[in-house]
C-alpha cells in the first residue's frame, strides 16, 4: 500500500520573489522557503497583503502523506480586501490562482447583509 505523493504549497507574494524560491525547490535539498511555512510553527497565518514587508506568505509544503511531518491543510485568514495572486511553488505557474477578498470580516459576517446583497421585496401589506 502506497501513500499519496501529492505535494504542494500555497504562496502569496511578489511573483519574482516567489519564482526565485520555486526554481530552487528541487535542488540538493528542498528549498526551505517553499518547504516550510513563513509564519512561526503553531501560529495562525494572517495575511494583509504586506506580510514580511513584501506580502510574502506561504503555507509551506502540504501533503496527505501520514509519514511526513507536513500538514494536510493550512488556514489563511485575510484581513484586508484585495485581489491576491498565489501559486504553488512546488509546481510553478501551472498551479496558480487568485483569492478575491471583498471586505474584512471580523467574527461572523452572516449577521450583517452584504452591500451587494439583492434587494428584498417589500412585505405585502396586512390590510384587510
Ligand atoms: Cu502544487
Amino acid at each position: 500500500m502506497g501513500y499519496p505523493l501529492e505535494t504542494h504549497n500555497v504562496a502569496f507574494g511578489p511573483k519574482p520573489y516567489l519564482d526565485e524560491h520555486a526554481k530552487r525547490f528541487f535542488g540538493p535539498v528542498f528549498e526551505p522557503f517553499v518547504t516550510f511555512r513563513s509564519e512561526a510553527p503553531g501560529t495562525p497565518i494572517s495575511f494583509d497583503g504586506a506580510n514580511h514587508g513584501n506580502g510574502y506568505v506561504t503555507t509551506g509544503v502540504l501533503d496527505a502523506n501520514p509519514v511526513t511531518a507536513f500538514p494536510k491543510s493550512e488556514q489563511v485568514t485575510f484581513t484586508k480586501a484585495g485581489t491576491y495572486a498565489y501559486y504553488c511553488a512546488v509546481h510553478g505557474n501551472d498551479m496558480a490562482g487568485e483569492t478575491v477578498v471583498k471586505r474584512r470580516c471580523a467574527g461572523s459576517c452572516s449577521s450583517s447583509p452584504s452591500p451587494r446583497s439583492p434587494r428584498r421585496r417589500p412585505r405585502p401589506s396586512l390590510k384587510k
